[in-house]
């Protein structure tokens, strides 16, 4: 990459799928508890992986420049948003793991998201999945950050949020 890569438009043929749409997205929406959390996950199939975009607002904020707010993110194997009082989305049940592996090795582990005064932007590579077999299935967001250690869920906490990732058939979100 020379220089003049950096001005401008990204200059890899990776990061180019970013000005076409997107194979597939999920609207997230946040549980009862959560109403005013909202956003959208993209996902886009490169030859390297897939590219997930997401862009949430209204997340739960903290004012304690020690206590920044961190979420578990994944993708899990259910394929719907409900639930019942104790858990809105239990029907989402566990990670998205095709391979057997353990947490965080599941296919469906995502870096978590980091909130910013109730914003949080992501964009990262993922060649654990492809996009076509994660249509139908769920991404969840968790009120505390993922650990990466314990076994089954990273002790990530309640799911706050939830999307059905569904297949973009038009050329616009
Ligand atoms: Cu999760
Ligand atoms: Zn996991």
């Amino acid at each position: 990459m020379n220089r003049s890569s950096f001005c401008g438009r990204p200059g890899s043929d990776i990061l180019s799928v970013l000005y076409g749409t997107p194979q597939a997205a999920a609207n997230v929406t946040g549980s009862v508890n959560y109403p005013k959390l909202s956003g959208a996950v993209r996902l886009y199939q490169t030859h390297a992986g897939v590219i997930v975009l997401t862009e949430v607002h209204g997340m739960p904020q903290s004012d304690h420049p020690c206590q920044k707010r961190i979420f578990g993110f994944h993708i899990h194997e259910g394929t719907n948003c409900g639930g019942d009082m104790d858990d809105p989305f239990a029907d989402t049940m566990g990670h998205y793991n095709p391979n057997g592996c353990e947490h965080p090795y599941h296919a469906g582990d995502l870096p978590p998201l980091f909130g910013n005064n109730g914003i949080a932007l992501s964009l990262f590579l993922t060649n654990q999945f492809f996009v076509n077999e994660v249509i139908g299935k769920t991404i969840v967001i968790h009120d505390h950050p993922d650990d990466f250690i314990t076994q089954p869920s990273g002790n990530s906490g309640t799911k706050i949020a939830c999307g059905v990732i569904r297949r973009i058939t038009g050329s616009c979100l």
